[in-house]
């Protein structure tokens, strides 16, 4: 401790202080914050999701915190992670969209960390494109990565590894955590790449759903009536592809059925890269699965609705086989930290770059401001200092991460950070100024996938209303307690005058807030 002090005092940390008033001999705690991509919130058992059982995460937040009301600024995964590293919105940490670059010369809060005196590490994804800074150590998949045989970048060097990628990147956490310096706290932050398209599951769990289908969400065949940008998007599961996403080879395909996203985007030739990654005992395993469906496929084609439901099937099985492998992943984890001795003062976070349809509206992917991308999970643990078996209905947000993993480190949280510490939700009511509004905004069109406007929009515990900008000009108002759905666009509708005005009051206010000016 003396010696986190020392070092802390030696760099001029703004934790430095905090440290040394708080003065108690409780060590700060180790953070192991475990980040999924495009995991929603349906296909958690803690969420009261029934499409999968996720004992782990479940066991995260029987043992700690669960957070009914977590959102994401803007749903789309880099620069979802560049929010959880700022602290700020995309508008300042220039992050808007896939497209961008981050600027790792900015402050983030393992640089805040590192100066503080912890060791910081990163497994797993990053996707941010420039070399990861604040880390000291990290074990990196390259863009989006591979489900199988990935190549990872060890600290700059590249190495392929044979294997699941599931496997392969907790594999390497735990590697890190048993050679840590044990003298001093850790983060770890633990990404996986799953459950991201294209969803190649583990060969283990390709028998999952074998005899069994799964429900259809009851807005799976919505016309978008009064929402003309949700009309105007490309991510119908109607229209993914054949190769890439239901994983048929070019012979039994012949030609594709969809535009999968993006029109341009030569998904047969990917798909042939990503099978001819597998090794030769994978492949094996694979094929014996997936080849007898491939065929009944060839004989039967199926078109029209026939089709979309027969690819919702199909996504929504392989989709769930991989969160399988998160899942217990992660338990393989927890169960370190146990024997290790490690569990009682170690933070444990849980969560995704954004949550993700499951057939809602047809749809997969993300992007646009209703529930199901706008969600994301997020259950927390901390045994040393935090409630068990609670859940907190505030308004959360991922701008929150940052402030919230060095509130707890006892590193005071800069000012120019825009999230504000969880900490105070944890085992009480919330502060009587706590948040009553969510502010988004997502930039990636017209470039990038699936066409989804450009939009922003506020969320209060009852309401949302957005604009859509761009080359549409649109207002959307829902109310969630009457239409959870959001398929009822109320905006300027008779009975919600004085909700639209103080809707629109409230988005005015957040974009001052947060000095947001773009898209205006
Ligand atoms: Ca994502």
């Amino acid at each position: 401790m003396r010696l986190i002090l020392t070092t802390a005092l030696m760099l001029g940390a703004p934790g430095a202080a905090a440290l040394l008033v708080a003065g108690d001999a409780t060590p700060p705690p180790n953070i192991l914050f475990i980040m999924s991509d495009d995991h929603a919130e349906q296909a958690i058992s803690a969420y009261g999701g029934t499409l999968v059982q996720t004992p782990s995460i479940d066991r995260i937040a029987r043992e700690g915190v669960l957070f009914g009301n977590a959102f994401v600024t803007n749903s789309i995964c880099a620069p979802s992670r560049a929010v959880f590293l700022t602290g700020k919105y995309s508008h300042l940490n220039g992050l808007r969209d896939n497209r961008d670059e981050f600027d790792g010369s900015q402050l983030t809060f393992p640089k805040l960390l590192q100066k503080a005196g912890y060791q910081t590490a990163i497994v797993g994804k990053w996707h941010l494109k420039t070399a990861p800074t604040g880390f000291d150590h990290w074990k990196i998949l390259i863009g989006q990565g591979e489900y199988y045989s990935p190549v990872f970048l060890d600290n700059g060097q590249e190495v392929r590894h044979d294997g699941y990628v599931t496997d392969l990147i907790t594999d390497f956490a735990l590697d890190y955590l048993e050679d840590r310096d044990p003298s001093r706290p850790f983060l770890l932050v633990y990404n996986h790449k799953a459950p991201h398209r294209n969803w190649m599951p583990a060969v283990r769990h390709l028998d999952m759903y074998a005899d069994q289908d799964l429900p259809l969400p009851e807005t799976f065949w919505d016309d978008y009536a009064g929402r003309p940008a949700a009309k105007g998007q490309d991510m119908r599961i109607a229209d993914m592809y054949l190769s890439m996403d239901m994983k048929l080879h070019e012979e039994v395909y012949e030609e594709e059925t969809g535009t999968g996203g993006q029109k341009a985007f030569t998904a047969g030739d990917a798909w042939k890269r990503s099978y001819a990654r597998m090794t030769p005992e994978e492949k094996a395993a694979w094929d014996a699965h997936y080849d007898p469906i491939n065929e009944a496929y060839g004989k039967e084609r199926p078109t029209g609705k026939a089709l979309a439901e027969w690819k919702y099937q199909r996504y929504m099985k392989d989709y769930l086989r991989c969160i399988a492998a998160v899942d217990e992943n992660v338990g393989r984890v927890l169960d370190y930290l146990d024997r290790s001795g490690l569990a009682e003062n170690t933070l444990v976070v849980y969560t995704s770059d954004q949550g993700f349809y499951l057939g809602e509206h047809g749809w997969y992917d993300k992007r646009f401001m209703y529930e199901e991308s706008l969600a994301m999970p997020l259950v927390l643990r901390y045994p040393a200092g935090a409630p068990a078996g609670r859940v907190s209905d505030s308004l959360v947000l991922n701008l929150d991460f940052a402030p919230t993993l060095l509130d707890f480190a006892g590193v005071t949280v800069p000012q120019e950070m825009q999230g504000r510490s969880l900490r105070p939700l944890l085992d009480g009511p919330p502060p009587a100024d706590w948040r009553e509004a969510v502010y988004y905004h997502y930039y990636e069109f017209p470039h990038g996938w699936h066409d989804v406007r450009t939009h922003y929009g506020v969320r209060t515990d009852r309401y949302k209303l957005i604009r859509f900008y761009g080359d549409m000009d649109l207002w959307e108002l829902y109310d969630l307690a009457t239409d959870p759905t959001e398929v009822r666009n109320v905006h300027g509708q008779p009975g919600y005058e004085a909700v639209q005005e103080d809707l629109h009051d409230r988005l005015d206010d957040l974009r001052k807030q947060y000095g947001d000016t773009t898209g205006s």
